[in-house]
């Protein structure tokens, strides 16, 4: 008989379906693998028992929405988080990072981690920055796993949602996870010297119960790719222009050169923050250059 569940983990091809409290392990059944749906933590499946502890997915409800990179699907919202030392901060991955996000439609709250390693006067440049991303409607949180700073504010997020914490590696997204909820004890990096090599301390997706809600650590990333977008449409995903996007005067504007752009407009007031459309300019190259090679 054919049940409901979640997939809450997945692990070179076994999918761990919960259902009524129960882990099932189950493989995906060919039929429905012929469709090349692959199932992604987070999806609602039907899967058929064979007994209390094994099943097979039979097949995939419709998603809500579906992240790549980390793969999941059906997330409520996602914890962008970056910290602000070891690894340095990198705005340029943190708006690109954003860009993913708004395309999938999921409500983002941007992380500040290890906040303990700055001086105050770095501090202050650092609000100089959050209040460009406040502009913008984003919610920052400042935290550190050291002085706990931030740890109780972000616990509140979690209750009744599913979040995907996702982030460069090393940044302290599973130190933070056990900070919120030490029974958890997953595995971190002991040593920080070694940051930024790709070495992976997360190596799956995974769905754990935190603070009343399911939460996916998730393994770091250290560069991330626009393939999925057109040039034409990466204004929409920068709120603040998608907001002025209609006032330029040719619908179809780039807001490089253009005449009358109420983008660039916005850029000289001082409305548009000039990080945020240099990143813009940027990936809207990258994005010409990715599609002349094909
Ligand atoms: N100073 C300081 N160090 C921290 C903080 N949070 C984490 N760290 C350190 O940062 C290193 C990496 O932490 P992890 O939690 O393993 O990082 P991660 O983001 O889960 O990394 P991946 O699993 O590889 O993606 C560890 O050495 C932590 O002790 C913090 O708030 N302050
Ligand atoms: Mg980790
Ligand atoms: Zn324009």
């Amino acid at each position: 008989m054919a049940t409901e569940g979640k997939i809450v983990k997945a692990v070179s091809g076994f999918y761990y379906v919960l259902a009524d409290d129960v882990i099932y392990q189950c493989r995906a059944r060919g039929v429905f693998r012929k469709r090349k749906i692959t199932p992604l933590v987070g999806d609602v499946v039907k899967f058929e028992a064979e007994n209390l502890t094994d099943g097979y997915v039979i097949d995939v409800f419709p998603r809500k929405n579906e992240l790549v990179r980390p793969p999941i699907a059906n997330v409520d919202q996602a914890l962008i988080v970056f910290s602000v030392k070891e690894p340095e901060l990198s705005l340029q991955l943190l708006d690109k990072f954003l860009v993913h996000i708004e395309a999938n439609h999921i409500e983002a709250v941007i992380c500040f981690t290890k906040m303990d390693l700055l001086s105050e006067e770095e501090r202050k440049q650092l609000e100089k920055i959050v209040n460009v991303y406040h502009s913008i409607g984003y919610e920052v949180i400042y935290l550190s796993a050291v002085n706990e700073e931030g740890v109780d504010q972000i616990t509140s997020y979690f209750k009744d949602k599913i979040t995907v914490i996702a982030g460069q590696s090393g940044v302290g997204k599973s130190t933070l996870l056990n900070r919120i909820d030490p029974t958890l004890n997953i595995e971190t990096k002991k040593v920080s010297k070694q940051l930024g090599r790709g070495r992976h301390t997360t190596r799956h997706v995974e769905l754990l119960h935190v603070a009343g809600g399911l939460v996916a650590d998730t393994p770091g990333f250290s560069s991330l790719d626009l393939n999925q977008f057109n040039a034409e449409d990466l204004s929409q995903y920068f709120p603040e222009m998608n907001r002025l996007r209609s006032e330029c005067k040719f619908r179809v504007c780039t807001h490089r050169s253009e005449p009358n752009c109420a983008i660039k407009q916005a850029l000289e007031e001082g409305k548009i923050a000039k990080t945020r459309y240099e990143h813009y300019l940027a990936f809207h190259t990258e994005i010409q250059e990715t599609k002349r090679r094909y």
